[in-house]
Order: C-alpha cells, then sequence, then structure tokens
C-alpha cells in the first residue's frame, strides 16, 4: 500500500514539532509556525543561490563592510533582507538580530505580541558562493524578554542554555534542515517537487569518536601552543584524517553525523577566534549537546558563556566528546 510513502512525506517540519511537543497550545503552535517560516526563509534563499550565475546582481560584494569589518556580498544582503521579510507580520518575533546588522531589527507591530527574538547568520561560509561551494544558514530563537533601551541588543546578552530553538539549513546538493526545540536533533530535506521540508532523520546522535578534525592550519603559527601540539598529535597518529571547507554549516554537518572535532581557536590576530556566539556557535553548541557531543571555547562549556556584546566571538572546540576531550587536554596540559 501507499500508506508508509504518504506517512513519510506528510512529515514536515510543522507537524513533527507539534508531533515533538505533543501539544496544539500556543507554544507549539508558535514554534511551529516559526520554524515553518524559517524553512520559507531557507527555500528563498536556496532559489536565489541555485541560480545565482544566472541572476543579475546575485554574486560579488557590495563594496560595504560589516560591523566586523568583513566585505559584504550581495548575496549576504539578500539573505538578511529575507529573514526580515519572512518574519514581518508574523505577529511571532519582536526583534531579529545578525551577522549582518550591526543592531536588531525592531517589528514594532509585533512587539506587543511577538514573544520571540530570532538570531541568525543568514550565509554562513560566504566565501564560498561565488564558487558555487556549500553555504548555510544559522538561527536560534529566544524568548523575548528583558529591556533593550538603547535599542544594542542589551536584552540577548544571555548564555546558551536560555536558547529554546537552534539549527541551521545547508544549501548542499540537497538542501538541509536541521533543527532542535531541546527534544533531540532532526533533519529535513527539502523535496524541491513538493517544496516542502521532509523529515530525512530524527534523533540524530554524534558519534562518540570520529576521525575528521575540522581546523584552518593556514594559522598554525597563530595558534597557542596547545592547539599546535593537539594537530601534531593527530599528525603523528592514524585514524585521523583532515576537512575543511571554509563554511562551518558544512564542516559541522560533517561531523555531525560522522563524528571528529571542528575548532576555531584564538589567533595572534583575533584573541577569541572568528566565530560569533549567539548566532553562529551558541546554535550550533546547543544542536551538538542534543545529539550527545560536547563544545567548549576551550576554558568554559560555551553554553555556559554569556557574551558582553551583540557580536561578540568566543574560541569554539566543537563535536564528538572524546574528540572534544583531547583537544581540551592539551590545553590543559599548557595551562
Ligand atoms: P562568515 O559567516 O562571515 O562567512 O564567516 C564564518 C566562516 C565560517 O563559516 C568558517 O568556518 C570560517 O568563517 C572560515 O574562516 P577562515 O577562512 O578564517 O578559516
Ligand atoms: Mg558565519
Amino acid at each position: 500500500t501507499y500508506d508508509y510513502a504518504l506517512d513519510r512525506d506528510c512529515t514536515t517540519l510543522s507537524r513533527h514539532i507539534l508531533e515533538q511537543l505533543q501539544s496544539f497550545g500556543p507554544d507549539a503552535q508558535d514554534l511551529s509556525a516559526l520554524m515553518t517560516r524559517i524553512g520559507l526563509a531557507g527555500k528563498l534563499i536556496a532559489r536565489r543561490l541555485s541560480r545565482a550565475d544566472l541572476v543579475e546582481g546575485a554574486l560579488g560584494f557590495t563594496g560595504d563592510t560589516n560591523v566586523q569589518g568583513e566585505e559584504v556580498k550581495k548575496m549576504d544582503i539578500y539573505a538578511n533582507e529575507v529573514f526580515i521579510a519572512v518574519f514581518k507580520q508574523s505577529g511571532l518575533v519582536c526583534q531579529l538580530a545578525s551577522e549582518e546588522m550591526e543592531k536588531p531589527y525592531y517589528i514594532p507591530e509585533n512587539c506587543p505580541i511577538g514573544r520571540y527574538a530570532l538570531l541568525y547568520d543568514p550565509i554562513d561560509g560566504s566565501s564560498n558562493v561565488d564558487i558555487n561551494l556549500n553555504v548555510g544558514s544559522i538561527f536560534s530563537i529566544r524568548q523575548q524578554t528583558g529591556e533593550d533601551p538603547d535599542q544594542n541588543g542589551a536584552n540577548l546578552l544571555q548564555d546558551g542554555h536560555q536558547q529554546l530553538a537552534a539549527g541551521y539549513i545547508l544549501y548542499g546538493p540537497s538542501v538541509v534542515l536541521v533543527y532542535s526545540i531541546g527534544k533531540g536533533v532532526h533533519a529535513f530535506t527539502l523535496d524541491p517537487s513538493l517544496g516542502e521540508f521532509i523529515l530525512s532523520s530524527e534523533s540524530i546522535q554524534v558519534p562518540k569518536h570520529g576521525p575528521v578534525y575540522s581546523v584552518n592550519e593556514g594559522n598554525f603559527w597563530q595558534w597557542d601552543e596547545a592547539l599546535r601540539d593537539f594537530t601534531r598529535y593527530v599528525h603523528r597518529h592514524e585514524g585521523y584524517t583532515a576537512r575543511y571547507s571554509g563554511a562551518l554549516v558544512g564542516d559541522f554537518h560533517r561531523i555531525l553525523l560522522q563524528g571528529g572535532v571542528f575548532i576555531y581557536p584564538g589567533t595572534v590576530e583575533k584573541p577569541d577566534g572568528k566565530l560569533r556566539l549567539l548566532y553562529e556557535s551558541a546554535p550550533l553548541a546547543f544542536l551538538l549537546e542534543q545529539a550527545g557531543g560536547a563544545a567548549s571555547t576551550g576554558k568554559h562549556p560555551l553554553l555556559d558563556v554569556v557574551p558582553d556584546y551583540l557580536h561578540a566571538r568566543t574560541p569554539l572546540i566543537i563535536g564528538s566528546t572524546e574528540d572534544v576531550a583531547l583537544v581540551k587536554s592539551f590545553i590543559d596540559e599548557r595551562v
């Protein structure tokens, strides 16, 4: 019969959330609606990426630099605006904060009832855009709480445990959306013929150990000696292999499924590394802890860190528990 195939094709994002929460109450309805909209953002971005070479003005730089001092790509701006457009008039989100905006974007008409804040990196791994390699979007949903008198995101400076939901969209050969609402980690694959994200892997668990170490070794001489010790160790031992794509979401996805460790350490130029806590590291740490892995700054569990600024960075060591512990052991030896 068709039952199995039809049932599988009906496990959309929104239905999955309602099932997970075993409720049709307001919170479940809200989270389900939020996730459906994030899915819509993902579809819009995927559509533009999939034919970017053919669309005038889709590729290349805008000529501006963002608050991080990085050159802005046209695709960064497009994707940033997609999220804003999708959440306007949603009644759900009062405040959006992203890598591409110095200050949060408020949607005042949503604020009386909008109970959530969305933090996101619209295009992660932008350097891959112009060469048609995988990129991603990362998102984190928090309760809209606290005061933000200067509208600079002061109310968002919370630790990572406060996240209600987190996830990412990977724009690869397939478009995959991975999310957690604190009840395991689940992956959905976009079926282009349906225009829907359909459940493809449920309750993903990261292996306790994996072969991959993923770090930009071009920065070797900018690292602390402890990380050089770790790298020398993996060079000298069998069973390790290096993978680094320049797009965190892709490298992270590999590790989630196959195990290993991703590292973006502090460097001489960037003592706190490159990755931003609130919309890059913390959402991925939330996911990985849900999948049975670990995330650390090298000094503290990553989810414990409270940033002092919306765009604050932290070093990131994330992956299988045994591999994160191995990196940590070299750090602890040098303390
Ligand atoms: P972006 O969000 O501005 O693209 O920056 C984040 C990206 C990550 O995806 C990736 O892991 C890292 O920057 C690569 O940086 P580097 O080239 O310094 O290794
Ligand atoms: Mg990024």
